[in-house]
């Protein structure tokens, strides 16, 4: 997104006057989907693509907004429970509402703001624009005394209380903490972290966007994270124990309760498992230079949120098929699900051929072009005028 242009914008909606600038990206997610809301380990990082929005406080009580992208603009008041409508404007009302319950004492501010993730995508537009605003109001209001982990938990609360969505932490994790060329292995148990330097020699990362709309508010994400609770929860009644989420049971102990389960909660519950894993596999290998096995892992993945977790579409599992056949290295569906992209990790030599051949085959079965994102591992959230 072009700075220039946001500034302008902002100009010419609050007469011509000028704030700060701020920027958070979208992400994407080597391995390691549904595994954060269970305690588990994920794998992301930060993308270039992401959120931009000019903010200056302007004295008041109130939040007036300008989204570039939508030509949208409203005004709500921070002391109304009730919001504003349109969800565009809710994540940054959110954000705004649980800075202030940290103690930031948020006053009002006109904002214009645009991005580049494509929406809708499974690249977290969203927590894009939580984190931008979550940063810019710590840096406007709170002199940047909220952690970085808060910040990304202050954009979890706004998904979980103004949008209805049960998320997990990776996205507005990976928004905040991203680094140019690293990914992050987070245990979202603990809330520790590693960088991990990405720069497979010889492969790259890309995404094929299959275009079919991921909305995960009103999808039936929720009901994924239903179906473990209900497998912790039958545990703890079973052993008396107090796991929390899933990354406290065994294996052995979901065999256990599979009479007081659903079918469908306990093959949920053992893709978790095996995904928990299949992170920690990928980092051991990734360490080795190991990417056939990273590869490998990629497509266990895949399969598993197709056929257990049942989190794919038609057209995903197609892209899938369609990279397993051009001998891609590994592929797999990234984030919630329910649309939006694979990612690939495809050998030099066969980026040309797997990116053309995607492409051709999709718009032969669907009638439309997938759009193909190279993938660029940015930085995180930022000041940047
Ligand atoms: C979405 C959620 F927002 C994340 O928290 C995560 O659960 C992901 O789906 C699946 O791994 O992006």
């Amino acid at each position: 997104m072009d700075i220039e242009e946001v500034r302008s914008r902002f100009a010419k909606h609050f007469n011509g006057s000028k704030g700060q600038v701020y920027a958070s990206p979208g992400r994407i997610n080597l391995i390691g989907e549904h595994t954060d809301y269970n305690g588990g380990f994920v794998f992301p990082g930060a993308v270039e693509q992401g959120m931009v929005a000019e903010v200056k406080p302007n004295g008041t009580r109130t939040i007036r907004a300008y989204s570039i992208d939508l030509k949208d603009y409203d005004e709500f008041d921070l002391d109304d429970e009730k919001g504003p409508k349109a969800s565009h404007f809710r994540y940054i009302f959110g954000v705004a509402r649980e800075m202030m319950k940290l103690g930031v004492e948020v006053g009002g501010f006109d904002t214009a703001f645009a991005g580049d993730v494509p929406l809708g995508a499974g690249m977290s537009s969203s927590a894009a624009l939580e984190s931008c605003f979550a940063f810019a109001l710590n840096d406007l209001f709170g002199q940047n005394k909220v952690s970085k982990m808060d910040l990304a938990k202050v954009g979890q609360a706004t998904e979980h209380i103004y949008l209805g969505l049960n998320c997990g932490i990776m996205d507005q994790f990976a928004s905040v903490h991203g680094k140019a060329g690293q990914l992050m292995r987070l245990d979202c148990r603990s809330g520790e972290f590693e960088y991990f330097p990405f720069n497979p020699k010889g492969y790259k990362l890309v995404l094929v966007n299959s275009c079919v709309k991921h909305e995960l508010v009103g999808s039936p994400y929720n009901d994924r994270r239903k179906s473990c609770e209900n497998v912790v929860a039958a545990i703890n009644k079973k052993f008396g124990t107090k796991a929390e989420t899933l990354r406290d049971c065994t294996w052995e102990q979901i065999e256990a309760v599979k009479g007081d389960c659903s079918e469908v909660d306990i093959r949920r519950a053992n893709f978790v498992m095996g995904e928990k894993d299949r992170v920690l596999a990928v980092c051991e290998a990734l360490e080795k230079g190991d990417y056939e096995t990273v590869g490998q892992k990629m497509y266990e993945t895949h399969t598993g949120l197709s056929k257990d977790y049942e989190v794919s579409c038609e057209e995903l599992d197609f892209l899938n098929d369609v990279a397993k056949a051009c001998g891609v290295t590994g592929s797999r569906i990234m984030g919630g699900g329910f649309g939006g992209c694979t990612i690939n990790l495809v050998k030099d030599k066969l980026y040309d051929k797997f990116t053309q051949t995607a492409v051709e085959k999709f718009e032969q079965k669907y009638g439309k072009k997938p759009v193909i994102i190279p993938v660029v591992i940015g930085d995180g959230a930022r000041k940047l005028a």
